[in-house]
């Protein structure tokens, strides 16, 4: 069995690009696409990713649905919605747990032993790096302890800082 250390990698990059089994989208309520990491998915997948996106009939805040990649390097699409930041006591904490551990608790219903999220609400939603970090590494860690099916997760950041917080937040937890 592989350390915590060796199942969690944190990189900087386009999760459209990465190969993982399954990559997360940080998507709305609605599924049916948006700016930020949501559309460049959309846009990489193609039109066939919408199509059953609309099938599904969206999605509540901290819940994850799961699709096919199409076009993508990915096999599937697991899409969570983050909560929107308001104070930090409006349960967003709760809520952005949940969309970590939903999304892992699919990937294992569906045999995906690889994923790759992006810093869900971090962009749009607002929510500070510097609280979202702890919750998503914590969160990811817990669930590998306690679930070995999951080889690999990778964290893919969109800046430096981001990447810079979530290395040291994963260096001091681990
Ligand atoms: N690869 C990895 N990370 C990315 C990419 C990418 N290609 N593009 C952006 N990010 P956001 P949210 C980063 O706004 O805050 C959408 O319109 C980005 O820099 O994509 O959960 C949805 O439809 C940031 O760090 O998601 C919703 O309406 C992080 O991904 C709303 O935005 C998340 O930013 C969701 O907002």
């Amino acid at each position: 069995m592989k350390s915590i250390k060796d199942r969690i990698e944190i990189i900087i990059g386009d999760i459209t690009q990465i190969d993982t089994e399954a990559i997360v989208n940080a998507a709305n309520k609605s599924l049916m696409g948006g700016g930020g990491v949501d559309g460049a998915i959309h846009r990489a997948a193609g039109q066939m990713l919408k199509e059953e996106c609309r099938r599904l009939g969206g999605c509540e805040t901290g819940e994850a649905k799961i699709t096919n990649g199409y076009n993508l390097k990915a096999k599937y699409v697991i899409h969570t919605v983050g909560p929107v930041y308001r104070d930090g006591r409006h349960n967003e904490p709760e809520l952005l747990r949940n969309c970590y551990e939903n999304s892992l608790k699919l990937a294992i219903e569906n045999n995906i032993k690889t994923i790759a999220f992006p810093s869900i609400s971090k962009g749009a939603y607002g929510y500070p790096i510097k609280e979202a970090a702890p919750i998503a590494i914590k969160t990811v860690v817990d669930f590998l302890n306690r679930h070995s099916e999951i080889e690999k997760v990778i964290f893919v950041l969109f800046s430096q800082t981001d990447f810079d917080t979530y290395k040291r937040v994963l260096s001091e937890y681990i």
